[in-house]
């Protein structure tokens, strides 16, 4: 049995960009606008990111939704290029957006937890040099500022950034975000510049006395070595190092791992510029954290590898006999939560914290349409049980979880992918922008009320 204290929030999560798509009011061209320009075949059915699910339209009946299947809670975000669309003009339209947006969930009981930066970089931005300029730190920082202000008496929990280093390692060592470089130098100093940006927006919130909290939601695919070779165990810890804990750590509390330093050194990158600069994300203290989980990270050395400490003499593979996605292709395991809410009880000072994306993509969903049109998603349904179950473990253990937030509450537009995998509890039919419950959604609402 499946039971949860009477005030853990169970809700779900979405971004301003992957909801909002143009929608009504001017918006200033994102990253992701010049990347759907420039190559509309890298993305799946040609779908960009115009439209997404309207949710600037349809936010009211969407409200409505979301009150009836008993969300706790709803997390999305404010999108910079919407309320300053050339990076130095307030688009006024936006800010009353926002209020009457933020408005319709307070009055249907739902908190809002948002967002200030979900990978919807503004083109002007990424055009003075993206988070290796200061100039755009201190842009980021004034629009921080305005919406601390404005919004701060109606938000609760303020998030800086979602999955921080995402945009960098998929845009400057990956392929599926802009600018789809492959330039692990360009990488440090963009990472560089998001530590920075995200203790100073911290610090500002801090010294305006703003009553709500401020965090970071970070992407914690836990990781394992894929097997007891000492090979394997370093090359973990390498890429612990990189890609969880060691930039988690610095948005935590600005604690740098020595790890980043000494192979930063091995590339000859000095990536850490003015000590004020570096006193300023020393000081770092957020609130509470939001951790998005999907699949663990099996971390297996490559053959012939002659650098110890690079990146690139490690690679995640899922093992044989692992449980997957077959719709995603994701390795399904559940007891990460577990290992996460005792690594947060451990190592971060048991920080109040909680799940702030968790789900089940799944790719062409309208094969489980049932005869009376309703999608049977009873894989989801397995999902979210198994999952909050060993959440629930972590909570019983004495971590300090707060919440639970589904990815995603409606089916959302995602980064190349489009509408390929979905997520929502709520489908969306793009032809006419309709919406229809899946059976999760039933389930989900089951849940909330009784919260068990
Ligand atoms: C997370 C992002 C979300 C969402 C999700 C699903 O990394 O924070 O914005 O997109 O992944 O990913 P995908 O749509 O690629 O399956």
């Amino acid at each position: 049995m499946l039971k949860f204290p009477k005030n853990f929030h169970i809700g779900a999560s979405m971004s301003a960009m992957q909801t909002e798509g143009k929608g009504i009011t001017e918006i200033g061209d994102l990253t992701f606008d010049a990347y759907f320009k420039e190559n509309p075949e890298l993305f799946y059915h040609g779908v960009g990111p115009d439209l997404t699910s309207d949710i600037t339209r349809h936010y009211k009946d969407d409200i409505e939704k979301f009150k009836y299947i008993g969300l706790d809670s709803v997390r999305t975000g404010f999108s910079w290029a919407r309320l300053f669309p050339d990076g130095i003009n307030l688009n006024k339209e936006a800010v009353k957006f926002y209020h009457d947006y933020i408005d319709e969930y307070l009055k249907n009981d739902i908190e809002i937890i948002m967002t200030l930066f979900h990978f919807d970089m503004p083109l002007w931005a990424h055009e003075l040099g993206g988070w290796e300029s200061r100039e755009v730190i201190e842009k980021f920082i004034s629009y921080c500022e305005f919406v601390f202000k404005e919004y701060g008496s109606k938000i609760n929990y303020f998030v800086t950034f979602n999955e921080p280093l995402v945009p960098v390692f998929e845009g400057y060592v990956g392929k599926m975000h802009y600018p789809a470089k492959d330039s692990p130098k360009e990488a440090v100093a963009q990472a560089y510049g998001i530590f920075l940006a995200h203790a100073k927006a911290v610090k500002l919130f801090k010294e305006l006395k703003i009553d709500s909290k401020i965090g970071v939601v970070y992407n914690w695919n836990f990781t394992f070595p894929f097997s007891d070779s000492a090979e394997d165990k370093i090359s973990a810890e390498i890429y612990d190092a990189y890609v969880n804990r060691g930039p988690l750590n610095i948005m935590y509390n600005g604690n740098i791992n020595p790890i980043i330093i000494k192979t930063l050194e091995e590339y000859n990158i000095t990536p850490f510029h003015t000590s004020e600069e570096i006193e300023i994300i020393k000081q770092t203290e957020i609130d509470f954290l939001g951790v998005n989980y999907y699949f663990p990270c099996r971390v297996k050395t490559n053959e012939n590898v002659k650098n110890r400490w690079a990146l690139d003499q490690m690679h995640i593979e899922i093992p044989a006999d692992a449980k997957i996605n077959p719709f995603r292709g994701w390795e399904i395991y559940p007891e990460g939560l577990y290992d996460i809410s005792i690594a947060i009880k451990k190592e971060l000072n048991n920080i109040p914290w909680y799940i702030a994306e968790n789900g089940m993509g799944v790719e062409n969903e309208d094969r489980f349409r049932n005869e009376n049109g309703q999608i049977d998603d009873d894989y989801r349904i397995e999902f979210l049980e198994t999952h909050m179950s060993e959440l629930k473990r972590g909570l019983d253990a004495g971590s300090n979880c707060f919440g639970y937030h589904i990815w995603a509450a409606i089916d959302c537009w995602s980064f190349r992918n489009a509408y390929k995998n979905r997520y929502g509890l709520i489908e969306v039919d793009l032809k006419d922008q309709s919406r229809k419950f899946k059976k999760s959604a039933y389930w989900y609402k089951e849940l909330i009320e009784n919260k068990e």
